[in-house]
């Protein structure tokens, strides 16, 4: 047996199972499992990586293993693991250090332990596995080929360590690809965040005004299934030309301050801190309830929350009722961390057949070319979105046009005018 670390091994069978389900959603990733396991182009290729220890997480790191890698893996969220999931993938070796509810020095020793397997590839999700190797493994970086990122706020956070000059590998913002951010951000976000909010809350959405804060790829998902569910949605942005966008989508724009006193519902999806802070909630209806989309939990200021509460008590799976000193009442979603993935499964395994493709190829590109890169963040190449996409569209059952000798001809000719 491998080293590892779950909540319980005796899950693993369960776990097993919504695995298996998950591959079964998951056609473009399958394929190019079987594709590379002949050839295992990871060969010799040590993968750390720190993402949501989900069902579509581990058909990602049984692709990566079956590509020749050797893996080792943790969570990136103290609540988002799936202990059914974590127990499966250490019954099939893989060293997993995850679980369930993890203090925070629980969480970055789990990191720590993947460390041990000396990476020469990190895979990330918030760059926390970066940012550890940089602050207290310098001696482990002349090892690496590169890492990736997968999420907005860490390709965020990686960029501003390359601008300030702190970067020392090269980077694939995983994010930055088509067949990412516009699937798994929009779709993703849209209708798992709903899926744990309504299985946290049982509210009916029809008819209430919810908030979305942020109106990037996550809160145009978000805000776009609101309305879909029958809600008056309010987008509050600190961006004037995505104000702008979803005015025009449609939406009712305004200040957080102003929609604190119309909100049935608010979900933030910024990358920002302090979206909702005491000052808001003061201005709150009796009865609001506060989520978060985003990656990390300072979205929504709990600690003014619960400065503001007399008490809280957790009145259903991941929702708290705070008693407010003036005898209002506010439910808090998933202790203000990332709904999706603490209240419900994270996005469905269709949509994270194309993150995790992407995953899957950035891996590979940098197994290949990251020797020879200097620290930066690199875009994800064009080629491997439109090979991604017209594979997803296959598996849909979807042809497409393709262009003539001609059209492509013309796509670059400028002396055709009028
Ligand atoms: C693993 C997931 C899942 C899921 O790709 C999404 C992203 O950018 C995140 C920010 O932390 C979460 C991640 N994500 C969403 N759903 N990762 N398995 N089912």
């Amino acid at each position: 047996m491998v080293d590892y670390k779950v909540r319980d091994i005796k899950l693993a069978e369960e776990g097993r199972m919504l695995v298996d389900y998950a591959e079964k959603h998951m056609p473009v990733l399958m394929h190019l499992r079987k594709q590379h396991s002949e050839k295992k182009p990871l060969k010799g290729m040590r993968i750390s990586g720190c993402l949501h220890v989900t069902k579509e997480t581990a058909v990602l790191v049984e692709t990566l293993r079956a590509a020749g890698a050797e893996v080792a893996w943790s969570g990136c969220n103290p609540l988002s693991t799936n202990d059914k999931v974590a127990a499966a993938m250490a019954a099939n070796d893989i060293p997993v250090f995850a679980w369930n509810g993890l203090s925070k020095e629980e969480y970055y020793w789990c990191i720590e332990k993947t460390l041990e397997h000396r990476p020469n590839l990190t895979l990330d999700d918030g760059a926390d596995l970066i940012f550890t190797l940089h602050r207290k493994h310098e001696e482990m970086i002349p090892e690496l080929y590169g890492g990736s990122e997968e999420t907005t706020t860490g390709v965020i956070r990686v960029r501003a360590m390359a601008e300030d000059g702190a970067l020392k590998y090269p980077i694939m913002a995983v994010n930055d690809a088509d067949t990412k951010h516009m699937f798994d951000n929009v779709y993703g976000t849209g209708q798992s965040s709903f899926d744990g909010v309504l299985r946290a809350s049982a509210i009916l959405i029809a008819g209430k005004t919810v908030v979305i804060s942020g109106y990037g790829f996550c809160g145009h998902g978000l805000a776009t299934r609101a309305r879909g569910l029958g809600a008056d949605v309010v987008v509050t942005e600190a961006d004037p030309v995505r104000a702008l966008q979803a005015r025009m989508d449609g939406y009712r724009v305004m200040p957080m301050k102003q929609a604190a006193k119309e909100g049935d519902l608010f979900i933030t999806a910024t990358g920002m801190k302090d979206i909702i802070t005491g000052e808001h909630m003061k201005a709150m209806k009796d009865g609001a309830i506060l989520g978060n989309a985003g990656h990390y939990n300072v979205e929504v200021n709990t600690n003014d929350l619960a400065a503001l509460s007399e008490g809280k008590k957790r009145v259903r799976p991941a929702l708290d009722e705070y008693m407010l000193k003036d005898g209002r009442r506010l439910y808090l979603l998933g202790e203000g961390r990332l709904v999706n993935l603490v209240a419900a499964e994270g996005h469905p395994s269709e949509v994270m057949d194309l993150s995790f493709a992407a995953q899957l190829n950035a891996m590979l590109w940098l197994s290949v070319n990251g020797r020879n890169l200097k620290p930066a963040v690199y875009e994800f190449p064009k080629d491997l979105d439109r090979q991604t996409a017209l594979a997803k569209l296959e598996t849909m059952g979807i042809k497409i046009d393709r262009l003539t000798r001609e059209q492509a001809a013309y796509a670059t000719a400028y002396a055709e005018g009028t």
